[in-house]
């Protein structure tokens, strides 16, 4: 019996909607300008960010992971025998957390990973499955808006599908409610989204999480650069680009920023795309918005997505939330 299926949505590791670069293109030639946080994740980018989780400025993973150890049995008692999707599922190393408690129950298990990188879908997986003799696999590589909307009606009684490291945060208002719909059409009537947030707080919590003092949040930030580089035989000079991260109290978002230290023009070869730089400019790389618990659950709610509990830290560093349809 075949325990493992990975499809590509896309060629070949990466995004293939937006390999074409038109997002590049775009996000570069507009004021100011921005490009797309998933362009972090390439082989380097995804091992900085595994690195960006252990930190100890970087509260949210380990504060998320203490949350999903106290209530993943709480959840699997709620939905019973369901199907795991995870959106954006890395190295998958919470989801472990929520595959014991299923089996514990004795509950079937059939993980639906999605991720933008095949290679990190691939290896994550084939340790899941030696981990997990019972577990099926149906991996998909694809941005999340293609994978929802082509995965089939779960296969068990019910459906999960996971949102967890805040990720949501990554989208802007508009995308977010683009977003919560294209779950809903994922799901059927009764079940379930499961959704991870990171929480408002003091800016000097939050802008410590985000410039690290061993500079690997940099480093990360900083290898976008290089990636496209690489993806569209750039010539980005690194060295002349520095790392800025700064909460925005008024959007309640951190954003991240690349700043060009002087004048300069950078070509991207495949796209045919020249672009130049003033001193100080600066490309907007990543929106990382901080919630309120009472917000998004009337957000949640708006959207027929109903919170059935709430759970969070004791110091109500992140959120988790369990919605139904
Ligand atoms: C993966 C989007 C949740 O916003 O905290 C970490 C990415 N960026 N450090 C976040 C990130 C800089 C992370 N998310």
């Amino acid at each position: 019996e075949q325990r493992l299926q990975i499809q590509r949505l896309l060629e070949p590791t990466l995004i293939v909607a937006s390999s074409a670069g038109s997002d590049v293109v775009k996000g570069l030639t507009q004021t100011p300008k921005t490009l797309p946080p998933r362009y972090f994740y390439d082989d380097r980018g995804s091992d900085l960010f595994e690195q960006i989780c252990e930190l100890p400025e970087y509260y949210l993973t380990r504060t998320e992971t203490q949350i999903l150890q106290s209530c993943a049995s709480e959840i699997a008692a709620i939905t019973g025998a369901c199907e795991i999707v995870e959106l954006g599922s890395g190295s998958s190393t919470k989801t472990r957390i929520l595959l014991d408690a299923y089996q514990q129950k004795g509950l079937p298990l059939h993980y639906l990973p999605i991720d933008v990188s095949a290679g990190m879908l691939e290896s994550s997986a084939l340790s899941l499955l030696a981990d997990y003799p019972s577990l099926q696999v149906d991996a998909l590589a694809g941005t999340y808006e293609l994978a929802l909307s082509q995965i089939e009606p779960s296969q068990l009684p019910s459906r999960m599908i996971c949102f967890i490291g805040s990720t949501l945060g990554n989208l802007n208002p508009q995308e977010c409610d683009v977003f919560l719909s294209q779950v809903k059409a994922a799901l059927q009537a009764g079940e379930y989204f499961l959704l991870g947030i990171d929480l408002q707080k003091p800016k000097h919590i939050l802008e410590a999480a985000y410039n690290d003092n061993q500079g690997v949040t940099a480093a990360f930030n900083l290898n976008m650069l290089e990636h496209l580089n690489w993806r569209f035989q750039g010539n980005f000079d690194t060295t002349q680009f520095e790392h800025w991260a700064f909460y925005n109290e008024t959007e309640h978002q951190i954003e991240m920023h690349l700043k060009s230290k002087r004048s300069q023009a950078v070509e991207l070869h495949t796209l045919k795309l020249n672009v130049h730089f003033e001193p100080g400019e600066t490309i907007r790389t990543e929106i990382s918005r901080k919630f309120s618990l009472n917000s998004i659950q009337q957000e949640l709610k708006a959207k027929n997505l109903v919170p059935q509990k709430v759970w969070t830290d004791e110091n109500q560093l992140f959120g988790l939330l369990l919605c139904q349809l």
